[in-house]
């Protein structure tokens, strides 16, 4: 069965947004199978966010997502990969579509780095791939 990588990210904890986050990929009908709260090293989160390296907002990036612990899931079921970037909604949480993680939970809190609750692999390959890296 299709596994992916789910992670709420510091913001989603701090606002107190775990169960919320988790209660909607399980109303989905998706399987939590595995799931941490973790503090990631600089070196899981280089190794997370390799691909966006160099980018002007890598370093706002690693700063935020070392701002407080973290919620690793792994969330099973078929097509997850693709179902659960769907709920998440798109990665501008001002403009993703109301009925998603992203557009109904997250805005613009003006800062340097999109704060958007939630990262969802993006392909079996990533899935795999960060899998590894968060457990
Ligand atoms: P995704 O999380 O929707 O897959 P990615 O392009 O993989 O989006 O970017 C990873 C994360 O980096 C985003 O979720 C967001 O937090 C942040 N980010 C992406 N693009 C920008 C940008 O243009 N400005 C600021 N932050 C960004
Ligand atoms: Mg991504």
């Amino acid at each position: 069965m299709e596994k992916t990588l789910v992670l709420i990210k510091p913001d989603g904890v701090k606002r107190n947004l775990i169960g919320e986050i988790i209660a909607r990929c399980e109303q989905k009908g998706y399987s939590v199978v595995d799931l941490k709260l973790t503090s990631p090293s600089r070196e899981v989160l280089a190794a997370h966010y390799a691909e966006h390296e160099g980018k002007s907002f890598y370093e706002p990036l690693m700063e935020f997502m070392s701002s407080g612990p973290i919620v690793a899931i792994t969330l099973q079921g078929q097509r997850v990969i693709e179902g659960f970037r769907s709920i998440a909604g798109t990665t501008d949480p001002t403009t993703a579509a109301p009925g998603t993680i992203r557009g109904d939970l997250g805005r613009d809190w003006g800062t340097t780095v999109v704060q958007n609750l939630v990262h969802g692999s993006d392909s079996p390959e990533s899935a795999a791939r960060e899998l590894k890296i968060w457990f």
